[in-house]
């Protein structure tokens, strides 16, 4: 274990959350804190009616609040962009395009070549979006994705392969389909693996025809016996689905993993919308072949929009494991999850399968899948799960896009990644959310690390950490006084995104860690909480990300991400945050909360610093730091390991 040293240092010495060149984020955190004592105040008066209207208005404020977000570019409050190429060909892609207003940062190619991750999955060059497909198969985890061989940007989709032994050190393979039929020669688009009992493997995914109409093809391997699964054979009798009658061509994508019925019936879903209305059409099959639509649908929400990338899949209520996605009965529930094309989040809800049905009901209507929670609260789209037989856990990829410009990606020769594989488990604890919680595999990266414990971080101060680096597995415990929980006054309109960020101040927050910072912090990510009090007494815990002053590049779209995290009776605040290169990724409370970030630092990336900070005006303790430098993953062609 390397010695650890923790220097800490003063508001006097230095005002941490706030840029001194950057006065636009200076006004924000003084502003927050003239308004606060009137705040405090007036959320006295406005809490009854809040409580009444807040849950009713959950789902909206929470649509709106992210279309807000998607239009927020630092530098240019009021751009106009150009509609995206992919929204008009009928899917979704990356929309932070370069808008008037807006000059193209210079960057350099010591800026560019730093961003390249050093442990997420990402191709060697060009573009990818959605993980399609996951599994795995006689030996190797396999990961197909949407993929454009030719270009930084999205385009000519085809599916990527990798494989890997372990799901971190990964072999890129040759394509696994191309675009080069009638009914997908405008794009071999999403779709998802069935492994059938027999052992064979179905692969459904979209197609987007000569005529861009959305269709449901088949395809399977070659070869069986090639644990690579090289080559894969197109049904002669594609497409086997159409859109049905009442749906647009446009609006009918992304077949889910089918699961088996007790009528040895197969099912699986598909994404779609009736007007405003986000739906999921359920399909039932006995060959994947021939299909019967299922009268109704399994679940609609109305307001959420098209529905992309559904996965719908079974969790464990009693045991801490995943399950094959056929599993049903006594101590399961079922999971839906939608990507929403409006506002480009994932959306989940747990709830209540009925087969006889074939519908599915939220738990929580409030809370129901496009309104309520999501599996990331930061950049994080068109994920999906896959049963993991080897390890009986359920794992999730999920697509983290750029927020750099379209321009910047070109030069740089690629774009987006991957997550970190992430297992998902229903939380028995709070019996309320998911959790999510990166692979075990991923330890085996860790290398020198530093531990330290019980570090009072003063009210305004930083703490710098004696550990250097661009890849880092970080692990903090914080404790906040139970006399400084007492004293706090209500405080109801706390938000992430709109409340100063890690600037602001509050008594019980923000308090955290400043991630690939630049020696001075005039470059900072900062990963944090805020504990915000109800008139009741009851606290709330959010989970934040400001990424605002994470580079000194103009181009980018810079957002303060974040949401609630439950914390249950007597739990300490703790964080689990991977930092590599130009992503942070991030899990509050065991993964109750998640929040991934894209960041571009210009000045931090000669030796990227860490910070403890506490921009609250009463101390926090932090009763255990454990971080880790990570070593490389070794991703590369497969030819060069044999
Ligand atoms: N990406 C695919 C579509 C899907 C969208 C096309 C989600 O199948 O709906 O690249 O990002």
């Amino acid at each position: 274990m390397a010695m650890a040293t923790a220097t800490v240092r003063h508001s006097e010495d230095i005002e941490y959350a706030q840029l001194p060149e950057n006065d636009r984020l200076q006004a924000t955190g003084k502003k927050s804190r003239r308004l606060w004592p009137f705040l405090a105040a007036f959320s006295v008066l406005l809490v009854v009616g809040f409580i009444v209207v807040s849950r009713e208005d959950a789902g909206k404020e929470s649509l709106e609040n992210q279309r807000q977000e998607t239009s927020r570019q630092v530098g240019s409050p009021e751009v106009v962009r150009p509609i995206s190429r992919g929204k008009s060909a009928g899917v979704s892609e990356k929309a932070v395009i370069l808008g008037y207003g807006v000059s193209p940062y210079p960057w350099t190619n010591a800026m560019l070549a730093w961003q390249v991750t050093s442990y997420h999955f990402q191709p060697e060059r060009n573009w990818m979006n959605d993980p399609n497909g996951p599994l795995y198969y006689k030996g190797w985890y396999h990961l197909f994705y949407q993929y454009n061989p030719d270009s930084a940007v999205w385009g000519n989709i085809t599916w990527g392969h990798t494989v890997s032994k372990d799901l971190i050190h990964w072999l890129y393979l040759d394509l696994a389909m191309v675009r080069d039929q009638w009914y997908d020669i405008n794009g071999v688009w999403t779709g998802s693996a069935t492994l059938l009992p027999t052992g064979e493997i179905i692969m459904l995914y979209t197609g987007s025809t000569n005529e861009s109409v959305q269709v449901q093809n088949l395809a399977i391997p070659a070869d069986p016996s090639d644990p690579l699964l090289k080559d894969w054979v197109k049904y002669s009798g594609n497409p086997v689905l159409t859109p049905p009658q009442e749906i647009l061509p446009k609006d009918f994508r992304d077949p889910t993993t089918a699961w088996l019925g007790s009528d040895g019936l197969w099912r699986l879903i598909i994404g779609s919308k009736i007007n405003k209305t986000g739906i999921s059409l359920v399909y039932k099959t006995s060959d994947f072949v021939n299909y019967k639509l299922v009268e109704g649908v399994l679940h609609a929400v109305p307001g959420t929009g098209m529905w992309e990338c559904v996965d719908f899949y079974p969790v464990s209520l009693t045991e801490n494991v995943g399950l094959d996605t056929s599993v049903n009965g006594p101590g399961v529930k079922h999971v839906l999850k939608a990507s929403l094309d409006d506002n480009k989040h994932d959306y989940y809800a747990i709830g209540v399968y009925d087969e006889a049905t074939e519908t599915w009901l939220p738990d929580d209507p409030v809370n129901d899948v496009g309104i309520g929670l999501r599996y990331d609260y930061g950049k994080f789209y068109a994920s999906k799960t896959f049963y993991d037989q080897v390890k009986q856990r359920r794992i999730l990829w999920g697509w983290i896009g750029e927020t750099d410009s379209e321009q910047a990606d070109i030069q740089k020769g690629w774009a987006s990644l991957q997550t970190i594989p992430r297992v998902v488990t229903y939380d028995t604890k709070s019996g309320t959310n998911l959790v999510q919680w990166p692979i075990e595999e991923v330890e085996s990266l860790r290398t020198s690390n530093v531990s330290l414990d019980n570090i009072k971080v003063d009210p305004g101060s930083v703490v710098h950490v004696d550990i250097n680096g661009a890849q880092l597995d970080v692990n903090a415990v914080f404790e906040v006084s139970k006399e400084a929980i007492k004293n706090t006054e209500a405080d109801v309109l706390y938000n992430c995104s709109t409340s100063g960020g890690a600037a602001g101040r509050g008594v019980l927050g923000p308090f955290g860690l400043l991630v690939l910072a630049e020696e001075s912090l005039s470059e900072q990510t900062a990963v944090y909480f805020y504990i915000a009090k109800g008139v009741d007494g009851n606290l709330q815990t959010f989970f934040c990300h400001d990424e605002t002053r994470s580079s000194k590049a103009t181009d980018l779209v810079e957002r303060v991400y974040g949401s609630t995290v439950p914390v249950l009776s007597g739990e300490k605040l703790s964080v689990r945050i991977l930092v590599d290169h130009s992503i942070v990724e991030s899990f509050a409370q065991g993964g109750r909360t998640c929040i991934t970030s894209r960041v571009y630092p210009t000045r931090a990336i000669y030796g990227p610093r860490l910070f403890l900070f506490n921009n609250a005006s009463t101390s926090v303790t932090v009763t255990s730091l454990n971080i880790w430098q990570m070593t490389s993953a070794l991703i590369h062609p497969f030819e060069q390991s044999s």
